[in-house]
């Protein structure tokens, strides 16, 4: 019998409790995961890591990760982006598997060390691209690649919230370049730009626009305003090695949309529509049909499905998380290469940067 895996995660917050969710799911739905100890939580606030542990069940707190990452048999970064780089580095040298949220870093440079890291390390590292494991998009991707849509033409992503329209709503890290890199481009978009990788190809070319709607905002209990040094939104055409033609789009300031990530694509035999606010659901045009039939994905046969409940039981955002953990713990425990990995994560964020960096110049961009 193989031991349990031993888990370090650095970050309690939102993605800290998506994650320990999916561990506690683990067990009892997907029979052959590896078995977890979820034993030690990171962050620098005491009494809040006390709280936390007890709430999301680890055996133990800690409020330095260099006296974890070389102790745990996988280490979790979820902290905000600005942490990504030095602790997954340091845990990768010292031939610990990590998991780390996305986008993978600030910059490209900290990105280009990370995944450098991965490579020498030869452990698995993968990026929390959870849309890639919401069942439609898994089919979406068999449809594709057994072409049954045919040649694909076009590739249409966005990804909408709108919890920054309020001028008044207070300041976060999320709104400073140097934590986070950017803003709607980073959170949101690389979501978009992962799954257009994964779904229709690597991006070759693109012509971005970014834009700040509100300057400065009111920090939580004081009487002080900081600037907001990213973006509230982005659009980007971009051309695909392959010749597809594509359009992007996110933004903080959608009014009416809270978290409606859609995704349509077209070929020359049918096409498909998927919206994260309806994820058990994919529309399909297939070929000889007149239009678009919706189809519910919650059928044993559907991908991970028969993990969960009888057909027309439908699941939600979290079953995402819990599907990317038992792929990425399993190839922790069997050494099966993961994805996505570092180098997916780089991918990403090289056409992040070039979309930034042909809005600062005016000008299409070449990703590489
Ligand atoms: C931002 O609001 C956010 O929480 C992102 O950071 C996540 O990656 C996305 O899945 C939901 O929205």
């Amino acid at each position: 019998m193989t031991a349990p895996l031993d888990i370090g995660v650095l970050g309690y917050r939102f993605m800290g409790k998506a994650h320990a969710n999916a561990f506690a799911r683990l067990p009892m739905f997907f029979e052959d995961a590896p078995e977890l100890n979820r034993e030690v939580i990171v962050g620098r606030d005491e009494a809040a890591l006390d709280d936390a542990a007890d709430r999301l069940g680890f055996a133990r707190t800690a409020t330095d990760w260099r006296d974890v990452v070389d102790e745990v048999d996988v280490f979790y970064n979820l902290g905000p982006n600005h942490v990504h780089a030095e602790p997954s580095i340091a845990a990768l040298e010292a031939g610990t598997p990590v998991f780390c949220e996305k986008p993978l870093a600030p910059t490209l440079s900290d990105a280009e060390s990370m995944a450098a890291a991965a490579e020498e390390a030869g452990v698995p590292a993968g990026i929390a691209f959870n849309y890639r494991f919401v069942p439609a998009i898994q089919y979406a991707k068999e449809l594709i690649e057994n072409g049954e849509l045919g040649e694909i033409h076009h590739f249409r992503g966005r990804y909408l919230q709108d919890w920054l329209v309020d001028p008044e709503a207070p300041w976060s890290w999320r709104n400073d370049a140097e934590m986070a890199g950017s803003g709607a481009l980073g959170d949101l978009g690389a979501h978009t730009i992962d799954l257009a990788r994964f779904l229709v190809g690597d991006v070759a070319e693109v012509s971005g626009q970014l834009r700040t709607f509100v300057d400065e905002r009111p920090v939580d209990g004081e009487d002080e305003r900081w600037a907001v040094t990213v973006d509230d939104a982005y659009s980007a055409q971009v051309a695909f090695d392959n010749g597809v033609m594509g359009t992007l789009e996110a933004s903080r300031f959608a009014s009416g949309h809270k978290n409606d990530h859609t995704i349509e694509i077209e070929g020359s035999k049918g096409g498909l529509r998927f919206s994260l606010e309806r994820l058990n659901e994919l529309e399909l045009l297939r070929e000889g049909s007149r239009g678009y039939e919706t189809v519910l994905m919650t059928d044993p046969d559907d991908p991970y499905l028969d993990h969960w409940w009888p057909p027309g039981h439908v699941i939600g955002w979290e079953h995402t998380f819990v599907h990317e953990n038992y792929e990425f713990l399993r190839s922790v425990s069997t050494g099966n290469e993961y994805h996505p990995d570092f180098g997916d994560g780089l991918a990403v964020q090289r056409v992040l940067d070039a979309i930034q960096r042909s809005d600062e110049q005016g000008e299409r961009i070449s990703v590489d």
